[in-house]
């Protein structure tokens, strides 16, 4: 066990643990922040020296500590402890530093400069905060420095109009360095030009180049409660908010550039909205795919529709999404992204049909089993699957094939309390019409009483989704990828047609066929539904 201690913490002799961001358990890795200490100039991260497991924690939040006290056991390697101690931050007394980070170049003209970073080695600049022409206010932050240990503002020291730049994003800085040269003015005057130029032209103003985490936002006056008022000259060690309003440590944000994953858009679960490592591996893990065979992303940057506050328009009742609903969302979601499909209509003469299911109703009775035109639409599908293999297909762009499979599974949706099952069965080809009912029945019930099992609504290489007994003339279903298309189904009703000679009341079908384009082109998809079509008209066909 290593007794990790508060490191050296400059010229504050106490300062408080605002948090405390590990616990008995912990597994921990080089860098990961212990503890956040604050003191009236400064907040400091203060990280893990050696990967382990944390064993007792010696402090907690508002506990006063100085320099030696203990702050955790860790059981780790220690072979792995650096050479130097990584927490050791020094600070010089803020005259000290003030007179390192201004040069006068004239009475209007000052230099601003890197003041003391503790780091004679060079610190890197991961932000710039503002462009040549900006008017900032004394306060302002110019850039933002990130070594191992922290990442620290620097504001300006004067209030005035940017003339120049002197640092990139990526350079390495030292005490000393230029920042930029400032035309001073008084503080009033340069707030004021300050809001006119954010008002005139917040948007069409460039992107510095630190906004790789942001949106651009005109030069912030700084709120007091993300980071105390610097003084001239002060740096400001943050583990607070950030010129973008994120809330990282170093070792978050270095990840996240490496990931370049934009910190903005990470979902936060940190205490006080901290950015965790788990957080961006979550975010990571939920936008990178997780099989490889998995085709590449879309490139698509889709914006978000606004979150609405709805309770302002009037009263609302909020009800939690079911995990089978939120699944639903996301597959809807995935499928109607990423297949260009296409929906063709077509009806379907089923008076002899209807008269031949009326007929075996009795029979049906005397089995136990509803006869619904389902099972007649699965084994009329069925058949025409085999007839037209394309459309029982799939597209794996990974290879840039077209997998035709040999087998005819079709998925059934079902209409559940808790939402939408979609069942499947088994080589639908190879079943008779009574199977077939009795199946769809037996699967329908056991997806409304929560019985369906992961593997039963697995393996669909088609769909029907029919809403013929609830209403509709027509719908188009949403592609279930990587199936190449779905059937829809709506109500069957009595229609006039025209026999050549006389128009005749007949039964027509809607059916609704949705295609992956990229798989089946028009007049596949049309020539599928014409024989489905003619099938379930005559099903004698099926004999054939
Ligand atoms: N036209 C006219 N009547 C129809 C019909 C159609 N296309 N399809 C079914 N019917 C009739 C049936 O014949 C039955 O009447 P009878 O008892 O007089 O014979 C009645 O409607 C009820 O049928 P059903 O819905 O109980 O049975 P089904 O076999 O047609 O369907 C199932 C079973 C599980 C598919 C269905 O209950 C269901 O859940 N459907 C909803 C699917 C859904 O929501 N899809 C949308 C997905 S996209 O959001």
């Amino acid at each position: 066990m290593t007794t990790i201690c508060v490191p050296e913490i400059g010229d504050s002799s106490k300062v408080t643990v605002i948090e405390v961001a590990v616990a008995f358990g912990d597994t921990v890795t080089l860098g990961d922040t212990l503890i956040v200490l604050e003191s009236d100039k400064a907040s400091m991260e203060i990280p893990a020296e050696i990967s382990g497991i944390i064993g007792i924690v010696h402090v907690t939040e508002g506990t006063e500590v100085s320099e030696g006290d203990p702050i955790c056991e860790l059981e780790g390697n220690t072979a792995e402890q650096k050479t130097e101690s990584t927490n050791e931050i020094s600070r010089e007394s803020k005259s000290e530093v003030a007179e390192g980070v201004t040069a006068d170049l004239s009475s209007a003209h000052q230099l601003i400069a890197v003041p003391d970073t503790g780091n004679a080695d060079g610190i890197t600049v991961i932000e710039i905060a503002v462009v040549e022409g900006d008017f900032v206010t004394e306060g302002d932050i110019l850039i933002v420095l990130e070594s191992d240990k922290a990442s620290m503002e620097i504001p300006a020291t004067h209030s005035g109009k940017i003339l120049s730049l002197k640092v990139s994003e990526g350079d390495s800085v030292v005490e000393g360095d230029p920042i930029c040269e400032l035309e001073v003015q008084d503080s009033q005057q340069a707030a004021k030009e300050s809001a006119t130029e954010a008002e005139m032209d917040s948007s069409s103003k460039p992107l510095t180049s630190g906004e790789s985490d942001a949106e651009y936002k005109p030069n912030p006056t700084k709120n007091a409660s993300e980071v105390a008022r610097v003084e001239q000259g002060e740096s400001t060690l943050l583990s607070s908010k950030d010129v973008s309003g994120v809330h990282a440590g170093p070792a978050v944000r270095a990840m996240a550039r490496e990931l370049m994953v934009k910190l903005k858009d990470v979902p936060s679960t940190g205490p006080r909205g901290r950015i965790t490592k788990d957080d961006l591996y979550n975010y990571v893990r939920g936008r990178v795919s997780v099989n490889d065979n998995k085709p590449p992303a879309t490139g698509l940057d889709i914006p978000a529709i606004p979150k609405i506050d709805f309770e302002s328009y009037g009263p609302v009742e909020r009800a939690p999404m079911t995990k089978i609903h939120k699944l639903t969302a996301d597959n809807m979601k995935r499928c109607w992204l990423n297949v260009p499909s296409v929906t063709q209509f077509d009806e379907a003469d089923i008076t002899d049909l209807e008269a031949f299911r009326k007929m075996k109703k009795p029979d049906a009775d005397t089995r136990g089993i509803r006869l619904t035109p389902l099972p007649f639409l699965i084994k009329a599908s069925a058949y025409a699957l085999r007839e037209f293999p394309l459309v029982n297909s799939s597209i794996d762009l990974s290879t840039d094939e077209i997998v035709k499979m040999d087998f005819v599974n079709i998925g059934v949706a079902v209409d559940t309390p808790d939402g939408l099952l979609v069942p499947v069965i088994r080589d639908a080809d190879q079943k008779g019409i009574w199977e077939l009912a009795s199946e769809i029945s037996e699967l329908a019930d056991k997806a409304r009483t929560k019985k369906l099992r992961s593997q039963e609504m697995q393996g669909a290489t088609f769909t029907i989704s029919s809403l013929g007994s609830i209403g509709g003339s027509a719908f188009t279903p949403i592609v279930p990828a990587p199936q190449a298309a779905i059937l829809g189904v709506s109500k069957a009703s009595i229609k006039p047609i025209w026999d050549g000679s006389n128009f005749q009341p007949r039964l027509m079908l809607p059916l609704c066929l949705s295609y992956d384009h990229r798989i089946i082109n028009g007049g596949d998809g049309a020539r599928f539904t014409s024989l489905l079509g003619s099938t379930l008209a005559d099903i004698r066909h099926l004999l054939l």
